[in-house]
Parts: structure tokens; sequence; C-alpha cells
């Protein structure tokens, strides 16, 4: 066993006797009520999942185990002392809840670049087999579910593992699938964007530095961005379209592959993920119709209020839960600020940022009239040479497999049952509004 799957079992072990207690002592206890409201629009606000990795806080945004992204930047070891936190830390983190050594940290590097080696052949003929012009959300998919031939913890349950067992095998599956996911992006990446012409892993490289090497933007620039881009999308609490899906397909004992691959059918849509490369069509599409890539203030309004009269969103903007700017949105600007003031992409991101929330807000609807992650994360990622939009959602999802796969390996330790909620007709619904 492994010494990071040593220190879990030891981990795990106490706090699946604790949840067992604490249902067992408290099982009765109302927590809320929950409103007609509530039920129909998404469930906003309905407490209704366990998850450890990381708390959403309104106001003050994502804490991960605790720790707020700046005092991540401050705490995770890095490769050198004025660089970005390597995700590899933060993975340490949200699976243990303790803030790991550098000499673990080097552990998973080595690990996980020892796993990506076993990725079988018919996952790259599974990819080649689709139109070069599917999205590569597609291929990304496609290539999840064609890896869960490996899945450890299918064979394992088709041989009879007894329950206590499972976070075993899920432990296992899931650091295959999170070491072998920056090749698939990558091989996708050069496969349409770059003529084919694929480039191997480094395996003295750390995860994320290797996911810019693969993908031809081997530049220290370009992995220090990509090791913070890999930390900021990593988990944003339980209830999210991606973290809740790979959690209910889990349920089930659907293997991690399963799981992720269903997590990641929500990431693509453009509410979600999707939405950091909507944002860069509708920056592409200001530019062309304004006829500059540095509009006046009264023209981005004008083409903000515009968007909204289509009856469309105004994407990179709004939140189901934040109620101020992001701090993943704060987190990449002053790192742009830092490193590329000059960009224009950045500029005219910066410029958006005074014009849109005073824009929504007086629709006097939006809850949220703030940026979140989406609103910057293409222009980063653009301005440093990744211009090909649509791998942009690939990449969040390679971030985001460290926080959901993380709470598939907590889901599977502490017994977590079949979910299933029930569901009522729209009869039902408005019988209860009727009565007193
Ligand atoms: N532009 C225009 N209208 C918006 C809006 C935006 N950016 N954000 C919210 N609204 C509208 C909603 O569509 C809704 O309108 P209707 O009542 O006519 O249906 C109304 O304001 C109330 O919505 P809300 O309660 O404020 O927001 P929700 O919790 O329902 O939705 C969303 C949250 C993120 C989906 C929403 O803000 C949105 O569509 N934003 C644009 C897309 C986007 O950036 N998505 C990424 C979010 C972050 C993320 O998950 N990244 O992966």
């Amino acid at each position: 066993m492994d010494q990071v799957k040593q220190r879990l079992k030891e981990v795990g072990e106490s706090k699946s006797e604790q949840l067992k207690e604490l249902v067992r002592e408290h099982g009765d206890k109302v927590l809320q009520e929950v409103t007609i409201g509530q039920v129909l629009s998404g469930m906003k606000g309905v407490v209704a999942l366990l998850t450890d990795t990381s708390k959403l806080d309104p106001s003050e945004g994502i804490r991960f185990r605790g720790y707020s992204i700046p005092e991540l930047r401050a705490k995770l070891p890095k490769i050198r002392e004025d660089g970005e936190p390597l995700p590899e830390g933060l993975f340490y983190l949200m699976l243990i809840g303790e803030i790991p050594d550098k000499a673990t940290v080097d552990f998973i590097s080595q690990e996980w670049a020892r796993r990506a080696q076993g990725i079988p052949d018919h996952v790259f003929k599974v990819i080649d087999s689709l139109p070069i012009t599917a999205h590569p959300m597609i291929q990304f998919n496609t290539a999840i579910l064609a890896m869960s031939t490996e899945s450890h913890f299918r064979r394992a349950y088709m041989a009879g593992m007894d329950k206590k067992d499972y976070w075993g095998p899920m432990y296992e599956g899931v650091m295959d699938l999170i070491s072998r996911l920056p090749v698939i992006t990558a091989y996708i990446y050069r496969r349409c964007f770059h003529g084919q012409k694929h480039i191997k892993p480094d395996p003295s490289l750390d995860w994320a530095g290797n996911i810019a090497h693969m993908m031809g933007h081997s530049s220290e620039e370009a992995k220090r961005l990509m090791r913070l881009y890999m930390v900021l999308h990593a988990d944003h609490e339980g209830g999210n379209v991606s973290a809740h899906a790979t959690h209910l397909v889990g349920t089930a004992l659907s293997n991690p592959y399963y799981s992720f691959s269903a997590g990641m059918n929500g990431l693509a849509g453009p509410l979600h993920g999707m939405a950091n490369q909507e944002v860069m069509h509708w920056l592409e599409k200001l530019i062309k119709e304004i006829g500059t890539e540095t509009p006046s203030v009264d023209q981005i309004k004008e083409y903000a209020i515009a968007t909204l009269e289509q009856g469309r969103v105004i994407p990179g903007y709004g939140h189901a839960v934040l109620r101020k700017t992001d701090p993943r949105f704060s987190e990449q600007l002053n790192f742009a600020k830092k490193y590329i003031p000059d960009a224009p992409l950045i500029q005219l991101v910066s410029k958006i940022y005074e014009v849109v929330p005073d824009v929504l807000a007086s629709t006097g609807k939006v809850k949220n009239p703030w940026p979140n992650v989406d609103a910057i994360s293409g222009s980063l990622l653009s301005s440093y040479g990744i211009k090909e939009f649509p791998i942009y959602t690939v990449l969040f999802g390679v971030s985001r497999s460290l926080g959901v796969l993380t709470s598939l390996i907590w889901d599977r330790i502490y017994g977590m049952p079949l979910e299933r909620p029930s569901s009522q007709t729209f009869d039902w619904f408005e019988e209860q509004g009727k009565q007193k």
C-alpha cells in the first residue's frame, strides 16, 4: 500500500466510524425547512449532500478543507518559492485533510507520471475514430469511458469484494484516472489543433507542468499558468453540476470512469464549465461588432444590453451560490496584472468588469451580477498562446477531477448509500401551495 493510501486508510477508518455514530445519535434531527420556491428553482440552498473537500461561502468564495485560495498559495508546496502551488498538494489536502510536505507532493507527481504510462492503445483508437471536428469535450468524455475497461473497482466488485473494502480499488482507479487525463487532453489538443503531432510526457515534470509541456506550450510561464489553473478549478463544494453528477452516479457503485464521465457531461453545459468557451465567443463577437480591441465603456455597455435583449446570458457573470466577485476571478486577474499587464484581452476583461455588473444589477433579477471563474480564464490561456477555445472546458475538467474524484473515494469510505430523492407531480406542488 503506498504512503498516501496508508494515510487515507488511517484517516478514513476513524471518520467512517464517526459518521455512523453521528447518524445513530442525531439521525432524527431536523436540519432546515424547504420551500416550494427552493425545490422549483434548482434546489438552491437545500442542504442535501456531504462533501468534505471544499466549502463555498457566498461572500468569501471557496475554501478547500478550510483553507482560502490565498492561504493555499502560501502553504502548499511549490517547485520554486515564487511559483504557484502544485495541484498534487491540493489533491492530498482534499483527500487527507492535511497540508502535505514537498516529499509527499513529489511522491504523488512520480506516482501519477508512472500510472500515466498505462493508458491502453484502444483509448487512442477510440479518439481517432471520432471526427477531428468533434468538440474536444466529446473526445475527452469518450476517452474517459473507453478507459473504464481498466477499472479496478469493477474487477474487484465482480470478484465479490466486501463493502468495507470499496474505497481501496476506488482509490486505485482514481489515481489512474487523474494521472491519465493530461495525456488524453494533450492528445486531443494536438490531434485537433496541431496536425496530430504528439508530444510525449516528460516523467520528470509535475502533473500540471506536463500538461503544458505535452500541449506544446512548454515555457516556464505556461507551466506556471497551468499550475494556477489546475488549482483554481479543482473543486467548488458538492452541489455544482459536475460534482453532484459524479457523486450521484457513484452512489450506484458505478466505477470512477462512469461517475466522472457523468460529471464531465454536466461540465460541458454552457451554464457550467463550457462558460469559459462561451466567454471567448462573446468577446470575439464584441471585438468584431464594435471593430476594436479597446472599446469604450459605453460601447461595452451597449453590447451587454443587446445580449440581454436577445434573451441570452452574459457568460462569465453570475453564480448560483456566490454573491460577490469570485475569488478565482480575482486571483487570475492579479496573476495577469503581475505577469502580463499589457495583454489586450486582459485589459478588455478588466474594462468589462467595470461595466457588466451594473448592467446585470439593473435587470433587477440577477442575484449575483459579479464575474465568476470563467470570465477571465480563457483570456488568460489565450494570452499565453493557448488560443484554441474548445480545449478550455477540457482543461477545466482535468482540474475538476481532483476534487470530485477525491469526494468519490470518500463516498465509498463513508459507505454512502444509493441516492434516491423523491419527486412529486405538478398537481402535488400546487396542492401544497394551497394548503394553509
Ligand atoms: N446574464 C444574464 N442573465 C443572467 C445572468 C447572466 N450572466 N445570470 C443570471 N441571469 C438571469 C437568469 O437567467 C435568471 O433569469 P430568468 O429568471 O429569466 O430565468 C435570473 O437572472 C435569476 O438567475 P439567478 O438566480 O441569479 O442565477 P441562477 O442561480 O439561476 O444561475 C448561472 C446561475 C451561473 C447559471 C447564471 O448566473 C448564468 O447563466 N451565468 C452565465 C453563465 C455562466 O457564466 N456560467 C458559469 C457559472 C460558474 C460555473 O459554474 N463555472 O463552471
